[in-house]
């Protein structure tokens, strides 16, 4: 069954269990007893469909996105099975995201746990390449000293929709990136307690969002250098708030200025490996880029495929909305944010010209490494007619944005310029 399809057989089917036979039978044979079941009939779903399980026998993940707050006011959804979406610009303004206008990407359902707000049973194993496996309960991980931070929390296929030609995957425009406040343990506190060894060279992350379709668990892991750097956390708030059960209640990962995937969600076990993570959204063309230019159009041999890590220079145009009209000589008032992944930004410039004349903006430093920038900016336009207000940021690597987008196969790392058209009536 392709998962982004929905059931509606097996959504009612689940709802129609009793929550305390759920929850014994999970108590009773536990996710790996579940897991080997629905393994055996090869798709849980259809098994379920042809009446093959138990009455009991239920997957841990609910594709109920409704009880997970599902979706968000005002959100673009792109898919509910797994859960997609996100929000215009004009709706990410704000300097601190607030939860409610953060962008959910989710590439199977939500777990159980998350939505029940269930912290029994829910341990952070840590093994490996480390000298002291460890298991670690919520109150455990709350005995580090917590860290709050703002990070830049942006999708690899951010801007897929503006590839051509065109690519698969979900038609991502500019709003599959935010920047809350997450606060949590440093992810190398927790590694050092657990002593890793000197064979360590990737993390192998993984969380509790099983696919019901017997697929491979999404699975991404960062390489030992980032897992030990003091801006890598594991995140328990968001926002000053409990992880919210879609941006993955009890704990994530949150590591600064890596595309989102590396942010593992419903965390439960880091794996620490003595090679690069392998798992399937490792590898082939998943999560990877071409290690040198190619046409559009063109797919480079797999083995010329890199592990895409951190964003590059980038900006959106948050004020005004696209397609508002303006009178003449009336001051416009253009606003918006820019980050650089590992860098920092420079500055940002403004064209209503199509580029050929840029104005330098105002620009207002991010609240923390990691955070992103804001910079504003007052425009004036004293002939009627249509418009497009373009925004180019440089980093301080003297990087700036491309005017077209080059081209890779997924559509990942998208970062070119943010145009907004507007007209002037009179
Ligand atoms: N366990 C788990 N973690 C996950 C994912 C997932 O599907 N499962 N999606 C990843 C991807 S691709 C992104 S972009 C971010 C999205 O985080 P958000 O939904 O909180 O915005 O979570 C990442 N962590
Ligand atoms: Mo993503």
């Amino acid at each position: 069954m392709p998962k982004s399809t929905h059931n509606p057989s097996f959504t009612d089917w689940h709802k129609t269990v009793p929550e305390s036979t759920r929850r014994d039978f999970l108590a009773k044979v536990g996710k790996t007893a579940l897991l080997t079941s629905l393994g055996m009939f090869g798709a849980g779903c259809e098994a379920v469909d042809r009446g093959l399980l138990d009455r009991g026998l239920i997957p841990v993940v609910l594709e109920d996105p409704q009880a997970a707050g599902l979706p968000k006011p005002d959100m673009f959804v792109h898919s509910e099975i797994p859960f997609n979406g996100e929000f215009a610009p004009h709706l990410l303004n704000d300097n601190v995201t607030p939860t409610e206008r953060h962008f959910v990407r989710n590439n199977s359902g939500i777990p159980e746990r998350a939505i029940n707000k269930d912290l029994r049973g829910w341990k952070l194993v840590i093994e490996g390449e480390v000298h002291k496996e460890l298991a670690l309960s919520m109150d455990d991980l709350l005995r580090f000293p917590q860290v709050t931070m703002e990070v830049v929390l942006e999708c690899a296929g951010n801007g897929r929709s503006l590839f051509v030609p065109e690519v698969s995957g979900t038609p991502w425009q500019r709003g599959a990136v935010a920047c809350s406040e997450w606060t949590g343990v440093r992810l190398r506190d927790v590694l050092q307690a657990a002593g890793v060894k000197s064979s360590a060279v990737y993390t192998g992350n993984y969380g509790e969002d099983l696919p019901n379709d017997g697929s491979e668990p999404f699975s991404r892991g960062i390489p030992i250098k980032k897992a030990m750097d003091e801006h890598t956390l594991i995140a328990l708030k968001m926002n000053g708030e409990v992880l919210p059960a879609a941006h993955g209640f009890p704990a994530r990962l949150i590591v600064p200025g890596c595309i989102g995937s590396a942010m593992q969600k419903w965390l439960n076990r880091i794996w620490v490996r003595d090679k690069v993570h392998d798992s399937e959204k490792m590898s082939g063309y998943s999560y990877r880029v071409p290690a040198y230019p190619i046409a559009p159009g063109d797919t480079p041999p797999v083995e010329d495929m890199r592990i895409a890590t951190a964003w590059q220079v980038k900006s959106l145009i948050t004020q005004p909305q696209s397609s508002v009209e303006f009178s003449t000589d009336t001051a416009i008032k253009v606003r918006g944010h820019a980050w650089a992944g590992e860098n920092q930004i420079d500055k940002v410039a403004v064209s209503t010209d199509f580029g050929l004349q840029w104005q330098e903006t105002q620009l207002i430093q991010p609240s923390n490494r990691y955070a992103w920038s804001h910079w504003e900016t007052e425009l004036t336009l004293v002939n009627r007619g249509y418009y497009e207000i373009w925004a180019r940021a440089y980093d301080d690597t003297g990087t700036a944005q491309p005017f077209t987008q080059p081209w890779n196969p997924k559509g990942y790392l998208g970062n070119v310029i943010h145009k907004i058209p507007v007209s002037v009536v009179a």
